[in-house]
């Protein structure tokens, strides 16, 4: 009977002292399931993801209303644009206590400075994925979705991200990312529209494609790329050399959320070095917080698809949020691409 009742009480502690609900908006399997299980162990706190595809899908659902979420995560060069729509609520610094677990470099990021409405989730690059078996000639380069090598064509995925993609063209046509130049813009847009024939389709969920010889180049993520390569080692990554968009997504707290002070544990939590090496182990990229390299696997240390080798950094650039008059450009581009 003392045994029984020992194992009763232990089960009792150990059980959720904070029970509750989160409401977490997401880009499509970018979280860890491990991640959510010891998050609600530890807390009590059930949390529910739904999935988006786009920063701009993720944006207008949210504006819509209606929505019920809690915690969005956006990418850098969306984050003022949520801001100022009064969409993401400031952070209540005395509930985070691991805040000074970010990175020094991830803090005063131009996009949210002392990082006030944001904290870190994963950091990355957009380039190209390419079967080493469909095409053995340079993957470094937008040419595999911009000027399609014969053996790729009607074989490669454009993802439905429109700054990564006008970024990626932009650049290829000589031009830069957020370019109010008609001419710049003309040129991106016509190498798109001549481009699009090509394609196999514009979708987000690529990597078990990838893996599976179901799609054999697609524009896409570093990470995701990398758990691709992970279970078919033909599955390369290309950074393209005329310029790439990099992205840190980063967690916000919406301010219409219900469910604020289990969105803050949220928050906390995965500031923890040990959980945000969870996050990284599942989706496979950087993140930002000091000291989660040590709870991650070797192969996350070492991948020149986490790494981005030197020579190949220097194309990289963090997208910047485009004017207003830039983005009425980018959005008659892409709806023209949609037909
Ligand atoms: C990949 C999600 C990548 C997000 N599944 C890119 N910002």
């Amino acid at each position: 009977m003392k045994k029984l009742l020992t194992t009763v009480a232990i089960l009792w502690t150990g059980a959720a002292q904070a029970e509750g609900e989160l409401q977490l908006f997401n880009w499509g399997d970018y979280t860890s399931p491990e991640l959510l299980t010891k998050f609600e162990e530890e807390t009590g706190i059930k949390v529910t993801v739904t999935d988006y595809d786009s920063n701009d899908t993720a944006l207008a659902k949210v504006e819509a209303g209606g929505h019920g979420y809690d915690l969005v995560v956006p990418s850098a060069n969306y984050i003022p644009i949520w801001r100022e729509k009064g969409l993401i609520a400031e952070l209540d610094m005395s509930k985070l206590p691991n805040h000074g677990n970010i990175a020094k470099q991830w803090v005063d990021v131009p996009f949210d400075p002392g990082r006030k409405f944001s904290v870190p989730w994963q950091i990355g690059a957009t380039g190209i994925a390419v079967n080493s078996d469909a095409y053995s000639g340079d993957i470094n380069t937008s040419a595999i979705f911009l000027d399609t090598p014969e053996e790729l064509k009607g074989k490669v995925n454009v993802t439905p991200e429109m700054n990564d993609i006008m970024s990626l063209a932009l650049w290829y046509v000589g031009g830069e990312p957020c370019s109010e130049n008609p001419e710049e813009l003309k040129a991106a847009r016509d190498a798109l529209i001549a481009a699009k024939p090509n394609w196999q389709s514009m979708d987000y969920g690529m990597t078990e494609k990838l893996a599976a010889n179901d799609t054999m180049a697609s524009v896409y993520w570093n990470g995701a790329v990398f758990r691709a390569n992970l279970k078919n080692d033909k599955v390369q990554f290309g950074y393209p050399k005329e310029g790439y968009p990099l992205f840190m997504d980063s967690v916000a707290l919406l301010s219409d959320a219900q469910n604020v002070d289990e969105a803050y544990k949220f928050i906390d939590f995965i500031m923890v070095p040990e959980n945000a090496a969870l996050i990284s182990g599942y989706a496979r990229y950087a993140n930002g917080i000091e000291g989660s390299e040590e709870f991650m696997d070797e192969v996350m240390k070492t991948s020149p698809m986490v790494n981005i080798p030197p020579e190949l950094a220097e194309a990289g650039e963090f997208l910047p949020t485009c004017s207003a008059k830039s983005l009425e450009y980018y959005t008659a581009i892409w709806t023209e691409l949609q037909k």
